[in-house]
């Protein structure tokens, strides 16, 4: 957009806003609140934002599950390097897919040292096609990518779709002007340990919920996955075990676009003695709390739930 455009739609937004007041729809966020798109396999959203208390607002315009994870990149590595990372992610599904197990060794050997070095900073967690999810956390000032893993016909969306084009991955940068914004309040505390997710404080409602996520401990599992929480609807008998075995990466099946379950966010993973939050609107019904680890069920980071009166016709 040229400058005399740019000016254009700035004054034509003042007469807007002077015509209708502070209500109309083309408002930026407040500050501390950011709108993220998953449109396809891409992300929308602002590429530099103040740090400070944030909200992700995450719109998925897409007909895919999808997630946001953030992640804090290391000290000298570039999203580029981040985007190679990704690439070596998928030679590594591929060659588990064929099972040799040469070229799974070869592949997981050309990871970066640095892996093991990206930070987690949460971020809204898995979310079915068409929904809008909520998760708050702290960002400091840096550089921060935003992905999404879950694979479409086996190839992860944060897989380069072609040379110099990137996947679905947003880079983000924090700056070191506050946002201003206060932390949030909740009216439920859920803390996760190593073994399990427990309702320390509150309870889960009908209608809208903030509920707060404290990490008391994180763990790093070998497929490079940790502690995180995601809600789930449960509407059968079998909807926990079906998404129990969904969400292990590794697998064929994993991770892969339709999710077994509908998904209504979470948040991904924070280190331990970290902290962050989820919104959520619930009606009345069966739903878990869910991690993204292999077998989770098993590990213990399943906690079924229900808000609401039971329906009498069920
Ligand atoms: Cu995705």
């Amino acid at each position: 957009m040229n400058a005399n455009r740019l000016m254009g739609a700035w004054l034509t937004s003042c007469l807007f806003f002077m015509a209708v007041g502070p209500a109309n729809a083309t408002s930026p966020p407040a500050p501390g609140f950011v709108e993220l798109r998953a449109v396809g396999k891409t992300f929308e959203g602002p590429s530099a934002i103040p740090h400070g208390w944030t909200t992700f607002r995450f719109v998925n315009a897409s007909p895919m599950v999808h997630f946001a994870l953030i992640d804090r990149l290391p000290e000298g590595v570039t999203v580029e390097d981040f985007n190679g990372l990704m690439v070596a992610f998928q030679a590594a599904m591929d060659a588990m897919n064929s099972g040799d197990a040469e070229a799974i060794e070869a592949a997981f050997g050309r990871f970066p040292a640095w892996v093991g070095d990206l930070a987690r900073n949460g971020g809204p967690g898995f979310l079915s096609a068409g929904m809008t999810g909520e998760a708050t956390v702290y960002l400091e000032p840096g550089q921060y990518v935003i992905e999404c893993y879950v694979k479409s016909d086996g190839i992860f969306h944060t897989t380069p779709p072609g040379e110099g084009v990137p996947g679905m991955v947003l880079p983000l940068t924090v700056s070191e002007v506050p946002n201003g914004r206060a932390e949030p309040s909740a009216n439920a505390t859920v803390t996760i340990r190593n073994d399990g997710f427990e309702l320390t404080d509150g309870a889960l409602n009908t209608g809208r919920n903030t509920l707060r996520v404290e990490f008391a401990e994180q763990q790093a599992f070998p497929s490079f996955v940790g502690n995180d929480i995601h809600i789930m609807r449960v509407d059968g008998a079998d909807d926990i075990a079906r998404a129990d075995g969904w969400f292990d990466w590794r697998l064929p099946a994993g991770l892969e676009d339709p999710a077994p379950v509908t998904l209504l966010g979470g948040l991904n993973d924070l280190a331990a003695g970290e902290h962050g939050y989820i919104t959520v609107d619930l009606d009345a019904g069966d739903y878990a709390l869910i991690a993204e680890v292999p077998a989770p069920a098993a590990a213990g980071l399943v906690l079924p739930f229900s808000v609401g009166e039971a329906d009498p016709a069920e």
